[in-house]
């Protein structure tokens, strides 16, 4: 108790002393559609936390029934924009959260899985009763909108994410139809420059195209993926999974993501598949004697993502056990496994590249769904459960040491990294950090050890409780 009362005399007198806090911004990029670009490349070498992450901010839309937010957030204009299960479009002050504008699409509610794109200052929606949208992302209005598919229930269903790029928008849906629209649209239409239809099957959830130089690449239902030319949808090149490899892949629920460096593309199947496979990007052109296969073990709806040599990618659902895998991007082999037990992930994960290392940023499909940081050796960095727990059923977008989520509760969450004299990581400085640093008062052991000891000298004491005193913020 004399120790407590020591600090204590301390921390007023460093009170007086210090009344302003002082932050410092990181770098901050966009994160302008799923998984960050019309490539999928899933990340970025903008900061996230790798430790004692606490809650920014969180932000709640609506929830009814089982469902919230399914899609992933995107970043644009200094605003996180989502759309949540009444087909309500979102924008959010990224630096706190506050709600800038709210926009009922008017067919809801229904819940939606096509995360939406970014594009010269539009934010496009694509809606499970088949409409899509562009909304001015300063404000919320709609700027063109419409029906694009014919079918009903989930025939109705634009299914996949979008992809912006060069004043074009592309989406697919359920019903077997690729979208090619032109982001201006027509008055307060939407404006088709081409469709692309098959005539078995359709184009699963989250199968999202990606854009390789003149090239677009998705893949079917049937495990077939194909190359068009991205202006004119003029097909170029396919290639049927199933058949080539000899297997049953089963849907295809991945976008495909582009290793340029290695021309390959990279994609996961339903039943359980990793696929490597050759691409040439200046002809379109499909490489077979290059890449590999891989078994998954499991379902999996997971894009990968690689970085330095290793691909990760998640398996499982809320129903199946699933892990988070690392495989060795030469030749597919198993690096290492997080098993999550009796459930999984269907996330894409998110990588945040710091000092040449990934850090890869993942959510569990459970009823206490949790985020988590694992780095490139599979040692898991925090695991976070959400105040509101609910299923995670999608990914997170990664910006300026923030990484963003949303989860089934209908919460949107912003975890950044506590400051070191944030002691209990609960985004402010106050008694709370000091009580705590008091109860350890007088404790030595290796620096750092604990929390408590905020200056790393191996021992709690004055010093740690003036570093709170200097940062107070009540
Ligand atoms: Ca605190
Ligand atoms: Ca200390």
């Amino acid at each position: 108790m004399k120790r407590i009362t020591k600090g204590w005399e301390v921390w007023t007198v460093v009170c007086l002393m210090f009344t302003s806090i002082v932050f410092t911004d990181s770098c901050q990029a966009d994160w302008f559609q799923f998984q960050k670009d019309k490539i999928n490349s899933g990340q970025t070498q903008d900061l996230a936390p790798i430790t004692s992450p606490y809650v920014a901010w969180s932000s709640f839309t609506h929830y009814a029934g089982t469902h919230g937010i399914d899609v992933t957030p995107i970043i644009a204009e200094g605003k996180v924009f989502t759309v949540d299960v009444d087909e309500y479009a979102w924008a959010f002050d990224i630096e706190n959260g506050n709600a800038l504008w709210s926009t009922p699409l008017m067919y809801g509610p229904r819940y939606n899985l096509a995360t939406p794109a970014y594009g010269e200052g539009k934010v496009f929606f694509a809606t499970s009763t088949g409409y899509i949208y562009a909304l001015n992302g300063s404000n919320g209005g709609i700027l063109w909108s419409g029906k694009l598919t014919e079918g009903l229930f989930q025939e109705e269903e634009l299914t996949t994410q979008i992809v912006y790029t060069e004043g074009k928008v592309y989406v697919g849906s359920w019903e077997g139809v690729y979208y090619c629209l032109d982001a201006a649209g027509e008055g307060t239409d939407p404006k088709i420059l081409w469709e692309y239809q098959i005539d078995n099957g359709g184009y699963d959830w989250w199968s999202g195209p990606a854009v390789i130089g003149d090239y677009i690449l998705f893949g079917d239902t049937e495990s077939v993926i194909v190359s068009l030319d991205k202006d004119t949808a003029a097909p170029k090149d396919d290639l049927n999974l199933s058949q080539h490899y000899g297997i049953e892949a089963g849907s295809i629920r991945s976008a495909i993501v582009f290793n340029s460096s290695l021309n390959r593309i990279y994609l996961t199947s339903k039943n359980g598949y990793v696929f490597a496979v050759g691409f040439d990007s200046a002809t379109g052109n499909f490489d077979t004697s290059d890449g590999w296969l891989a078994s998954a073990g499991i379902y999996s709806a997971s894009t990968p993502a690689f970085y330095d040599g290793r691909l990760f990618v998640c398996t499982g659902s809320f129903c199946k056990q699933g892990s988070l895998l690392c495989l060795n991007e030469a030749d597919g082999t198993l690096l290492w496994s997080h098993e999550f037990g009796s459930y999984g992930s269907e996330a894409s994960p998110a990588l945040s590249i710091q000092n040449g290392e990934p850090f890869i940023y993942i959510a569990t499909d459970t009823a206490n769904g949790a985020f988590y940081c694992f780095n490139k050796d599979g040692q898991m960095m925090w695991e976070h459960i959400p105040d509101h727990p609910e299923y995670i059923l999608q990914g997170a977008a990664i910006s300026g040491g923030k990484v963003f989520f949303g989860n089934d509760a209908g919460y949107l969450y912003c975890l950044e990294t506590a400051f070191d004299w944030d002691v209990n990581c609960d985004g402010s400085v106050n008694v709370l950090d000091l009580t705590l640093i008091g109860q350890h008062f007088g404790e030595t052991g290796e620096p750092g050890w604990i929390r408590e000891d905020i200056n790393d000298d191996g021992s709690i004491n004055v010093g740690d409780m003036i570093l709170v005193g200097q940062h107070w913020c009540g």
